[in-house]
């Protein structure tokens, strides 16, 4: 059985497959990026819920088969939020992790340590060609450092320092991060729900 990664962002296939993979998931595991033709889907909804649930259900309904898709992002509290939903285009360039993450910083920089709490957020959906649907959440509370540090994972990993961690969480490794992130949190909870629909 095939289970589609709705998702063209590299980093996020990274960690899927290794979450997916570590909780025994009997699937053969394909990437968007092995269907160029299909189109990408607007992210009309205004919660990570919706978006993840619209990326699944293109992919579901153009392939035939069930896909699951991830929609995430950097919630700061000082900011009210933002850039959540709108963090892979922060900076007016979607996908410039850089870019996005330099921007965040400069608006930051009057923020003080006690006030620099932030989250990861990821919204796991699974959709079927059929229309079912399914949406869990997870989330990574930590503090947000001044400068960038390390070169693992990818987007706002090298400012994010996990509550009771001392690294960023591009200094963890792909295993520790996968094992507190917000998105391995999501994913280990779909995963029974992936068995009971996929039978
Ligand atoms: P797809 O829609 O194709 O999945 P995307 O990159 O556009 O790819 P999102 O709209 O969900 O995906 O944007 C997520 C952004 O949030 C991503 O670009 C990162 O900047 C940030 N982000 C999400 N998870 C992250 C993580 O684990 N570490 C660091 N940054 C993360
Ligand atoms: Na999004």
């Amino acid at each position: 059985r095939r289970l589609i990664l709705a998702t063209r962002n590299p980093g996020k296939v990274t960690e899927l497959r290794a979450i997916l993979t570590a909780a025994g998931l009997d699937v053969e595991l394909v990437g968007a990026d092995a269907y160029p033709e299909i189109p990408d889907v607007k992210e009309t909804g205004v919660t990570f819920a919706e978006n993840a649930l619209l990326k699944a259900h293109a992919l579901a309904r153009a392939t035939g088969h069930p896909a699951v898709a991830d929609d995430s992002g950097l919630c700061v509290e000082v900011l009210g939020g933002a850039p959540g939903i709108f963090s892979a285009r922060w900076s007016g360039s979607h996908g410039d992790d850089r870019a996005n993450l330099d921007l965040l910083l400069a608006q930051l920089s009057d923020i003080d340590d006690a006030h620099r709490a932030a989250h990861f957020a990821c919204a796991a959906a699974l959709a079927l060609p059929d229309g079912t649907e399914r949406v869990v959440e997870g989330a990574l509370p930590g503090t947000l450092r001044h400068t960038p540090s390390g070169t693992g994972g990818f987007g706002y990993d090298p400012i994010l320092q996990p509550l009771g961690e001392t690294r960023t969480c591009a200094e963890l490794t792909p295993d520790e991060k996968n094992a507190i992130s917000h998105r391995g949190k999501a994913f280990r909870a779909l995963v029974p729900v992936v068995r009971e629909l996929l039978g």
